[in-house]
């Protein structure tokens, strides 16, 4: 059975891109697989977050991940912080990768935007740390979505470096998992920019703990332009916010953005978004009801936590400190 690692930033409530382009994967790929997943709160500092707000934040995810399907028995469920082989073999890679290799990378330019000088060297090398959190267990599946891609590529950069700097077959090859349907969500203020749970304004997304009014509101007010929708998915070409609400309807109904088109091609997009508000209210209610429920139990979250760390640190210790043994420090 193949090994996926995959995590999710404890930075904020998981919104609707992190589910449909990464958690909806991962309680799929429960099925078939060994699963790792990981609330990567040493990715989280890579910006600034309030000390108690991570914690909660943590806490807050674990119950999005639970209320979603994730079984933490059958699987790991745990946070990065709790198991130090992160961090160790997250250095030994700063020291494997290369400045132009992340130079190239093009979310921290996103991220940093012109202000490059004044984020910290976290975010930098943040790809790096992504490597050694997948690296750590020899995972060799990872679900992302899209935006991911480019990390993914440097990690695979980074084992075969390793490789052939130590003189051994040691990291596997990485396989991203990218969903074909709803890989990227766009934002809903501006169908140019990704959703994202850290964006400052809370109406540009979905957040799984949205309740059917809050979905209905935000999608009333997402942009959209004076056009009725396209009958064919050519139509939608530089209408990104057009093509955005289409790719959610889509994802989240099971089928292809054209044969939204052929039930909804036409229509203005007044009828169109409570179409796609009774769909999301659907997929995301139950999940943020549930979370509620698990949010009343922090005490039950935390033992989840501490018993995936556990396991978690037990695939680890061994691999990390044989890539110790291997760059030559002395056990
Ligand atoms: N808009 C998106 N569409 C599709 N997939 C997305 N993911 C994130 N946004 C979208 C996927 O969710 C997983 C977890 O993401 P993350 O929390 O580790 O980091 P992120 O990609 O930086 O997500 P956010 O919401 O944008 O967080 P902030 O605001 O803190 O930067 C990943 O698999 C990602 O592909």
């Amino acid at each position: 059975m193949q090994r996926i690692f995959s995590g999710i930033q404890p930075t904020g409530i998981p919104q609707l891109g992190n589910y449909l382009g990464a958690i909806r994967n991962w309680v799929a790929l429960q099925a078939d697989h060994e699963c790792i997943f990981c609330l990567v709160d040493l990715h989280a500092i890579t910006v600034w977050q309030d000390p108690e707000a991570l914690r909660q934040q943590t806490l807050a995810q674990t119950a999005v991940l639970l209320a979603a399907g994730i079984d933490p028995k059958a699987h790991i469920l745990f946070n990065q912080s709790a198991v130090t082989a992160h961090a160790r073999l997250g250095w030994i890679f700063n020291c494997v990768s290369r400045l132009g290799w992340l130079n190239r990378m093009t979310q921290f330019k996103d991220k940093a935007g012109k202000d490059r000088e004044n984020h910290s060297a976290g975010l930098y090398v943040y790809p790096n740390l992504m490597a050694a959190d997948i690296l750590a267990y020899k995972a060799t599946r990872v679900p992302v979505g899209d935006d991911q891609r480019q990390h993914l590529e440097l990690a695979n950069d980074i084992a075969q470096k390793f490789n052939h700097d130590y003189g051994v077959e040691f990291f596997p090859a990485i396989e991203a998992l990218i969903p074909p349907a709803a890989a990227r969500i766009m934002s809903l203020r501006d169908g140019t920019k990704k959703m994202s749970k850290s964006d400052p304004s809370a109406q540009s997304r979905i957040e799984m703990t949205d309740d059917a009014d809050t979905i209905a509101l935000k999608i009333r007010r997402a942009k959209t332009d004076p056009e009725p929708l396209p009958t064919e998915t050519a139509g939608l070409q530089d209408r990104p916010e057009a093509r955005n609400l289409v790719d959610i309807y889509a994802a989240l109904a099971g089928i292809t953005a054209a044969e939204v088109l052929a039930r909804h091609g036409g229509e203005g997009f007044g009828p169109f978004k409570t179409a796609l508000t009774e769909v999301l209210v659907q997929a995301v209610v139950p999940i943020a009801e549930e979370t509620r429920r698990l949010l009343d139990a922090p005490d039950h979250l935390r033992a989840v936590l501490r018993d995936g760390a556990g396991r978690a640190a037990e695939i680890a210790e061994p691999i990390v400190s044989e890539a110790e043994r291997l760059v030559g420090f002395l056990k």
